[in-house]
């Protein structure tokens, strides 16, 4: 503590001091008191067991069975992958290679987005990490493992209770071999709004140097503008560019065309111009058809020169589908999914789409039973995870109609209920295409689909019509993302906000149609990080200063957290979401060689101040906690 006081100290920050400085400071000998670990985690585990985890029911702990982690030797060479080629050849090199390959590509998406969108994001690191190695060591051959960004960032500290910067550094560690890839929403970051353009570059900056290789970015209007900064700074850090335009509406519609082929020739052409190393088609949705696929791949390897890199979900069941005629039109990379996480509103399944590809030149070169062998893994953590399913279990066709990204159904799903309109959840899906039409069919992906979201949300829960809205939107109070993307601060749509809604929403505020970047002021990270060392008391990190200029609130919240139970994402994930039961015990690592032995003996009742005392052991001594029962 002593050293920390030192160099998180103003004076030192701002280099005045002198060889007087540590004899004439005695508030650097203030060191926090800590409360024990051990007692921390009891209180934590104490509190879910007799209320449940914070924001949900509470539930009684169900059985599991253990999970199957596959076998592989520590001790064998690691083999090489695409990551040794990026390290030697640059992200032109590896875009080259790329291109050469005959075989489709596969990137596996199932330590991002795929919980994103079966699990509304909640897959912890731990159960994350555990099968890291098998999967560097068992599919080497994978282009990539999609495994940040996106919402998890927000997700980890807001439910998980977890640094999402340790999940990079620690799954890094364990796979060297891989591609690490992330979503990064442009100017947003892995936020809900645009961000000053000092914090996107300090980001890019340093999730580069704590492991992730390709950047996925695209902006949630397919504004292009949004979008320049965030591949110069890529760039800049020699990582790989991949700028993605977002698919929305349906080319195969001649009806529709707003979004037809030419628009989609037209982005793909300025993204490789903006400096693209490979070119994305983020089908967030899964509205893009087998046929349609066809043509606009075709049409994009023709008018662009760089590797093509599809992403899609399998909402409708026609994934495989759309991938067999991608790779029939000669796209280089797919994003597949781990078979026990994929389909629905995931992406496809790996182990499906190698079989599709049985007999075709284009079949991935993974190996089938090792991919079957992880798949059992995550069929059993997902078992963990079951309170967030969103109970969608055939495909669904109607996404072709209402159009929600896959990683926003079961998130929204989640909000619906917790404002009462879980009962209502085919009027939210309907409300969400109506919204989108009223403000002239825009590109729904986050955060631009939040927007809509949460008007649907607002209009259903207070039974408003589109009618109403303009007949009585003076006198309604539009949720802030609405404003707020009224206003021009999340970017530009395609041809413009429709006036007359603008107007209505506005209510007199100005708009603006310049990148919110170029209005918003720089951070002062120094700042920050002082502020942050006064507030916390510790050492302060660069990753700390980031997450708390993305995320104030939320950052500060979690340390909170921490302060008052430690670091609980050491605990196992039953035991996290469900408390324990009587006469359990389990086993908790908290360090390297430094493991807790808790059993659960027994529950009082509550005493009519609402008291409950739950007695532990805690390595074999008797310990008790006093605890609020909520219910
Ligand atoms: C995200 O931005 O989190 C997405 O997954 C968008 O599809
Ligand atoms: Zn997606």
């Amino acid at each position: 503590h002593f050293l920390e006081n030192v160099i998180m100290h103003e004076q030192f920050l701002s280099g005045e001091y002198d060889t007087t400085f540590i004899d004439k400071t005695p508030e650097l000998f203030v060191f926090p008191k800590r409360k024990d670990r051990g007692t921390k985690m009891l209180n934590y585990i104490a509190n879910t067991t007799v209320n449940g985890v914070d924001g949900a029911e509470k539930v009684d702990k169900p059985d599991f069975e253990p999970l199957k982690i596959p076998k592989v030797n520590s001790l064998d060479e690691v083999p090489r992958g695409t990551k040794q080629i990026l390290d030697e050849q640059g992200p032109e090199g590896l875009s080259n290679w790329l291109k050469e390959q005959k075989e489709v590509l596969l990137t596996d998406t199932t330590f991002r987005d795929a919980h994103q969108s079966l699990l509304a994001t909640r897959i912890r690191t731990k159960d994350l990490l555990q099968i890291a190695e098998p999967t560097s060591r068992l599919l080497p051959n994978l282009f990539s493992v999609e495994m940040w960004g996106g919402a998890t960032f927000d997700v980890a500290y807001r439910f998980l209770k977890e640094d999402p910067w340790t999940r990079l550094l620690k799954l890094r560690e364990k796979m060297p071999n891989v591609l690490f890839q992330m979503l990064l929403r442009a100017s947003n970051a892995v936020g809900y709004k645009n961000y000053p353009d000092n914090l996107i570059h300090e980001f890019v900056e340093k999730s580069s140097n704590a492991g992730i290789d390709i950047f996925r970015i695209f902006d949630s209007l397919n504004w292009i503008n949004g979008m320049r900064l965030a591949i110069e700074s890529v760039r800049e850090n020699n990582k790989i560019a991949e700028a993605s335009l977002c698919y929305t509406g349906d080319i195969l519609d001649v009806g529709r065309k707003k979004y037809d082929l030419d628009y989609y020739k037209n982005m793909a052409k300025e993204l490789e111009a903006s400096g693209a190393h490979i070119l994305g088609i983020k089908d967030m949705a899964g509205l893009l058809k087998p046929e349609a696929a066809y043509q606009l791949i075709s049409t994009l390897k023709e008018a662009t020169d760089i590797p093509i890199h599809l992403h899609t979900h399998d909402t409708s069941g026609n994934g495989i589908y759309t991938y067999a005629r991608a790779i029939d039109a000669g796209v280089d990379v797919v994003d597949v999914a781990s078979g026990s996480m994929a389909g629905h509103t995931s992406q496809p399944s790996a182990q499906s789409l190698y079989y599709a590809l049985e007999g075709n030149q284009r079949q991935p070169k993974v190996d089938i039973d090792n991919y079957e062998s992880l798949s059992s893994y995550w069929e059993g953590v997902r078992g963990y995870y079951k309170d967030f399913e969103s109970g969608m279990n055939a495909p669904h066709t109607e996404v072709y109609f209402h159009e929600m990204p896959g990683g926003q159904y079961s998130n929204l799903q989640q909000q619906a209920k917790a404002v009462g309109l879980g009962e209502r959840w085919d009027e939210v899906k309907a409300m969400f295409r109506q919204v989108n039409d009223m403000f002239g069919d825009i590109v729904k992906v986050t955060p631009s689909s939040k927007v809509i979201g949460d008007m649907a949300l607002f209009m259903v829960q207070n039974n408003l019509t589109e009618d109403d809205i303009y007949d009585r939107g003076e006198s309604i109070d539009f949720p802030d993302s609405v404003i707020e993307f009224a206003q021009g601060f999340i970017g530009q749509p395609y041809q413009g906000f429709p006036k007359e809604l603008q107007r209505i929403i506005l209510k007199g505020r100005e708009a603006i149609t310049v990148r919110p970047g170029e209005l918003l002021d720089p951070i002062d990270f120094t700042e920050v990080r002082k502020s942050l060392f006064k507030t916390l008391n510790r050492q302060v990190t660069s990753f700390d200063v980031i997450s708390h200029a993305l995320y104030p609130k939320v950052f500060l919240d979690y340390q909170k957290f921490c302060e008052e139970y430690g670091d609980m994402s050491v605990l196992d994930t039953p035991t996290f979401f469900y408390g324990m039961k009587l006469g359990e015990e389990i086993e908790v690592e908290i360090e390297k060689g430094k493991t807790l032995f808790v059993r659960l003996i027994s529950v009082s009742e509550a005493r009519p101040d609402g008291m409950r005392t739950v007695y532990f052991e805690l390595n074999g001594q008797p310990r008790q906690v006093e605890i609020k029962d909520k219910s």
